[in-house]
């Protein structure tokens, strides 16, 4: 349907409709799926019990701010949340705030939808992201090989990109393995995979420490594990904070989908419409079972080549480890020695960054998550880091102006990451 047309049956839409539904009733948008009435609300959950409740709740949680938890409650989950008993404060519509970000003109002529908004444009969609990879690949083609891991649900490739010297060769060197994106509206975390393919391509020639580190290890980089979630977020010119994969109906959360300890505690969601679903069985997503496949394949001669791993997301500014299934410290393949030896390189990190430092958990329980899969089968040194910024303005949506200084705000933190690569334990004087 035309803009124009549209436009006016919305308008005798509006008229009909306005004489038999009451005042502040929002009504979908033509042309769009039937979207619920969305509200930004601010709860005050003092301990990770208070903050799992209301995650258990169903709402959409965005991120955390020391007890301040930013949620986004659908009309029908308003109850459950108030039902918590918590402190809240109510921050008015999201979809009126998606708005005043800005509306796109940009149609990307190869894709024929539209782009970022206005303010945006710095950020890379799943065209310019590739365009960006090939590039490094021209330039670069001593230390970097690209590959697709394979296909996300709606067909796009997964891809990968090595770094090291000698790319071509399967080397015995520590293997690191960093993943971007794997909720859709954490834009900035794709612009965090492509500073690190930067800064150890670009600065090899004349940095000793980069060449140091590109010579001894090999690097994994898989810059947009959901790009389907990117390009829906993008393409009606707003932005719409979605979070999940674009499996029917209503998506799948990756990061409730990995198969360790999948679905056993309540910090992932059964039913389809909530925002942490964690699909029809472990692996249901075939962004995450592509990385399962790619992972279990670094087991060489019995030995899981990849030796660290941290997963980028957005926002509030911490680092996380395993587990995040339980509150206790230490669990059946975790002891307290590797429990010290997570929380003393992530406390190191968070020195560089001023993110803060923590066990998944003591934010919320969460289930099926990507770190405890990858602690929990493979013993990879996984961590989340949840980028800039600490609260809920400027929220999942930086203005681009924002993303040299935010990105970069990590190079050492990486850098310390790449160097405890070879054997994290040495971080607590221990052996590998
Ligand atoms: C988090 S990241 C997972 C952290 N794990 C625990 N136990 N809190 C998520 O996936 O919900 C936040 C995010 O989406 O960025
Ligand atoms: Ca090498
Ligand atoms: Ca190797
Ligand atoms: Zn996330």
């Amino acid at each position: 349907m035309s803009p124009k047309r549209r436009g006016l049956v919305a308008a005798v839409l509006g008229a009909c409709l306005t004489l038999v539904l009451p005042l502040n009733t929002v009504t979908a948008q033509p042309g769009t799926t039937s979207t619920p009435e969305r509200t930004l609300f601010e709860i005050i959950a003092n301990t990770p019990q208070d903050r799992t409740k209301v995650a258990r709740t169903g709402v959409d949680v965005l991120g955390t701010d020391g007890p301040r938890l930013t949620v986004i409650a659908e009309a029908r989950q308003q109850w459950a949340l108030r039902a918590t008993g918590l402190p809240m404060t109510d921050l008015g519509d999201v979809d009126a705030q998606l708005a005043a970000l800005g509306k796109s003109d940009f149609t990307d002529p190869q894709v024929g939808t539209q782009d970022f908004p206005s303010g945006y444009a710095g950020y890379h969609n799943f065209r310019e992201t590739v365009a960006e990879l090939n590039q490094t690949v021209t330039d670069h083609s001593d230390l970097v090989k690209l590959s697709s891991i394979g296909k996300s649900y709606e067909n796009r490739d997964l891809w990968m990109l090595k770094i090291s010297d000698n790319p071509g060769v399967d080397e015995n060197e520590p293997e690191v393995l960093f993943t971007c994106n794997q909720h859709a509206r954490e834009h900035l975390t794709v612009e965090m995979c492509l500073r690190i393919i930067k800064q150890y391509t670009d600065n090899y020639a004349t940095n000793p420490t980069v060449k140091n580190l590109i010579d001894s290890r090999e690097i994994w980089v898989i810059p947009m594990v959901n790009p389907d979630g990117v390009e829906y977020d993008i393409a009606s010119g707003q932005f719409r904070s979605w979070r999940k994969n674009r499996q029917p109906s209503n998506g799948t959360d990756p990061n409730r989908n990995w198969g360790f300890q999948w679905g056993c505690c309540g910090g992932s969601s059964g039913s389809a419409t909530s925002e942490t679903y964690r699909g029809p069985s472990a692996f249901s997503a075939p962004e995450t079972a592509r990385i399962r496949d790619f992972v279990n394949g670094r087991v060489v001669g019995g030995t899981q080549q990849i030796k660290t791993h941290i997963d980028w997301h957005t926002y509030s500014e911490l680092i996380l480890w395993p587990y995040g299934y339980t509150y206790a410290d230490t669990a059946p393949g975790l002891d307290a020695n590797q429990a010290n030896a997570f929380a003393t390189l992530g406390r190191r990190m968070a020195a560089t960054n001023g993110y803060t430092p923590q066990q998944s958990s003591d934010l919320y329980i969460t289930d099926g998550s990507v770190n405890d899969w990858m602690w929990g089968v493979h013993k990879i040194w996984s961590y989340t880091f949840e980028m800039y910024p600490k609260g809920a303005s400027p929220g999942f949506y930086p203005r681009d102006t924002l993303i040299a200084a935010q990105t970069a705000r990590n190079d050492s933190a990486v850098e310390l990451f790449l160097t405890y690569s070879d054997c994290v334990p040495r971080i607590i004087g221990r052996t590998c």
